[in-house]
């Protein structure tokens, strides 16, 4: 029996991911670029040779969904794998749009490799982490990752890549959560049914690659108007795929749209705020630290509580 412990952060993508070319390795459409959190993440311990497989959230037994997921997982990491134990927690709400699922299979990536004694590079847990959740593989580094979609078939050109670190730039993430509760619908389902019925989804393919090479270039520059334009144009062509499927996707709610518009009057004040949002109801908005202030107190006008986060590190084996 051996065992380990792995840290992992949440990401939240400026630049999206949404639509796979191949669901069953969770290989995109589309490539995308994110930034690592500091405050949100799951920590996860596996044990590695256990009396029989288990699964806990918290320590209380994890919903059936869930640990088939992760077990069924582990399976394809090594299908010759002996029982598991696996003790997951949070520092942060899971299901609503929040990235559990990110820092969720990085942290059991990484701590079933640690566990099992395997030897893998930063890249190779991130093509496995993909398989878990495609987001995952962009939280096996801290600050600032790019995930190109790549081209091969089994998916081992399709990783993160760490673009800037986490002490790169002076930005802040502020999280305005308008539901925390579970989304109505999961975004696995979401992307597949967008992919499938949105008129506007081959739009979205064509120009998802230079929204990533802007961004790029935007973050190697620190320059937040330039990143800030791509991000929300990013965000906003992603949802409208969403709302123009059949039948319609829309996460938002009545303070969604608040926040969004709070966002715009912040900019006409001068203040450099830009948003996003994934597949659910909150709005994250990024901006410069110095102006975290104000933008929690236009935000606060419209949802009893708001996070704010900065950039967060690479994930660690913690023992
Ligand atoms: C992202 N999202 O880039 C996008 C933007 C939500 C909106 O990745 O099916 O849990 O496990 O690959 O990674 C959320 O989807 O989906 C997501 P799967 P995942 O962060």
């Amino acid at each position: 029996m051996s065992r380990a412990t792995a840290r992992a952060h949440a990401n939240i993508a400026l630049i999206k991911y949404w639509g796979k070319r191949d669901t069953q390795l969770n290989l995109p459409a589309v490539s995308s670029l994110s930034l690592t959190l500091d405050r949100f993440w799951t920590e996860t311990t596996v044990t590695w040779g256990a009396p029989a497989d288990v699964v806990r959230v918290g320590g209380e037994a994890a919903p059936d969904g869930f640990a088939t997921r992760a077990l069924s997982f582990l399976d394809r990491l090594d299908p010759a794998r002996p029982p598991v134990a696996i003790d997951t927690d949070n520092s942060f709400p899971t299901g609503a749009g929040l990235a559990s699922s990110a820092s969720g299979f990085a942290a059991l990536t990484l701590a079933a490799s640690a566990a099992s004694g395997a030897d893998h590079t930063t890249e190779q847990l991130s093509v496995l982490a993909r398989q878990g959740s495609g987001s995952a593989c962009r939280s096996l580094w801290g600050g600032f990752v790019t995930w190109r979609k790549g081209s091969l078939a089994d998916g081992t050109d399709s990783h993160g890549s760490p673009l800037a670190p986490q002490d790169h730039w002076d930005l802040a993430m502020l999280v305005a959560v308008v539901a925390a509760g579970k989304k109505p619908i999961g975004s696995t389902v979401a992307m597949e049914r967008t992919r499938a019925t949105s008129p506007y989804y081959a739009e979205w393919l064509a120009t998802s690659e230079a929204d990533v090479d802007t961004a790029e270039r935007a973050v190697r520059e620190r320059n937040l108007t330039t990143l800030g334009e791509a991000m929300e144009s990013s965000t906003f062509k992603m949802h409208a795929t969403m709302h123009t499927a059949r039948p319609s996707v829309n996460y938002w709610k009545p303070a969604t749209m608040a926040c969004i518009h709070a966002v715009e009057q912040l900019r006409s004040k001068g203040v450099e705020a830009y948003l996003t949002m994934d597949a659910g109801p909150n709005v994250k908005v990024l901006c410069n630290r110095a102006d975290v202030e104000a933008v929690q107190s236009a935000l606060s006008a419209h949802v009893s509580r708001v996070e704010v986060l900065l950039p967060g590190p690479a994930p660690q084996v913690t023992r």
